[in-house]
């Protein structure tokens, strides 16, 4: 087998061809994260305990008009407040969609203003410790910068260097934000929402009310797993085919072999997960089956960190078996 090294990369990558399996398809299925041990710097009270606190955020109620996390403090300020939750289970490497529901009705426009999504890796028992007022809501966060961003027509946004999110425009009386990030993290535990103060806000925020207050009504946050198959998931198939079992890494964190063949076989993609700081590229088996001999693969690390963390493909690389 001929292989050609990675030439852009500061990661190798791994190849081995051991068996005969069928063709694969590649399925990218959305699930929703489970949220729990709610947490917050402070939560909005009415001259008694606290009553908008952020297990509200996750009780399934996106709507109802008095349901969520608020900031408001009995002397009608403001101030830079924060949330977390842990995950229920562990997170692998995943594409997120955050989606923030600001649904208060009877005092509309009571939105958030600038905010920050983050994730971690700490145990559970080193943050969220289910306090509503100052609780325990440090740990080693890595600030998420978004993808994408999904506001209602007229809204604007703008990520500021440190990956928070300044809203701007028209703003509605209510409101969902759909936030999408690349989280090159393994294992994660929990999510961090902060709520930023702004000059540009109304009484300076973070919430975009007069009083810079904002309403939560519910935080959900949806994973897409960047590794979407295994050598259970390959149907067998009339055309008997080699399997691969590709891994990468990245000296930063995860990454993610994905194969493709660029001639013979129409779709041929299978995936593994690996964890290397470096690694060399490698074939492994006694034979190559004769129907392969020729075959050219194209293969790439996808999820590869850039500097700010996100996943990027790499370039192709092809290797040709003889
Ligand atoms: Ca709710
Ligand atoms: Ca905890």
């Amino acid at each position: 087998m001929i292989v050609q090294p990675l030439s852009r990369w500061t990661t190798r990558v791994g190849l081995s061809i051991s068996g005969v399996v069928g063709l694969a398809s590649l399925t990218h299925a959305q699930v929703k994260v489970g949220l729990q041990s709610s947490t917050a710097t402070f939560s909005q009270s009415v001259y008694g305990p606290p009553s908008l606190t952020p297990d509200l955020a996750i009780d399934g109620d996106t709507t109802s008009d008095v349901n969520g996390w608020a900031i408001l403090e009995n002397n009608l300020t403001t101030t830079s407040q924060t949330a977390a939750w842990e995950f229920t289970s562990d997170l692998d490497p995943s594409q997120l969609l955050v989606k923030l529901y600001c649904n208060h009705k009877s005092t509309p426009k009571t939105l958030l203003g600038r905010f920050r999504i983050s994730v971690c890796r700490s145990d559970r028992a080193y943050f969220a410790d289910g306090l509503f007022w100052d609780g325990d809501v440090t740990t080693n966060w890595i600030a998420l910068t978004p993808t994408s961003i999904t506001l209602p027509s007229g809204m604007t946004s703008t990520i500021l260097s440190d990956g928070s999110v300044l809203v701007g425009g028209t703003i509605p009386k209510q409101a969902t934000y759909e936030i999408n990030f690349d989280a090159c993290v393994e294992k994660m535990t929990g999510i961090r929402l902060e709520a930023i103060e702004d000059p540009s806000l109304p009484g300076n925020g973070p919430g975009t009310a007069s009083n810079g207050n904002f309403l939560v009504n519910e935080i959900e946050v949806f994973r897409t797993p960047i590794i979407t198959a295994s050598s259970s998931d390959v149907a067998p198939d009339p055309f008997d085919f080699v399997t691969i079992t590709a891994w990468g890494g990245h000296p930063r964190g995860a990454g993610y072999l994905v194969l493709e063949s660029i001639d013979g076989v129409p779709m041929f993609s299978m995936l593994d997960q690996g964890i290397f700081s470096d690694i060399e590229l490698y074939a492994v088996g006694d034979t190559i089956p004769p129907e392969l001999t020729g075959l050219t693969l194209q293969f790439r690390v996808w999820g590869a960190c850039d500097a700010t963390g996100k996943l990027v493909p790499s370039d192709p690389v092809v290797v040709t078996i003889s």
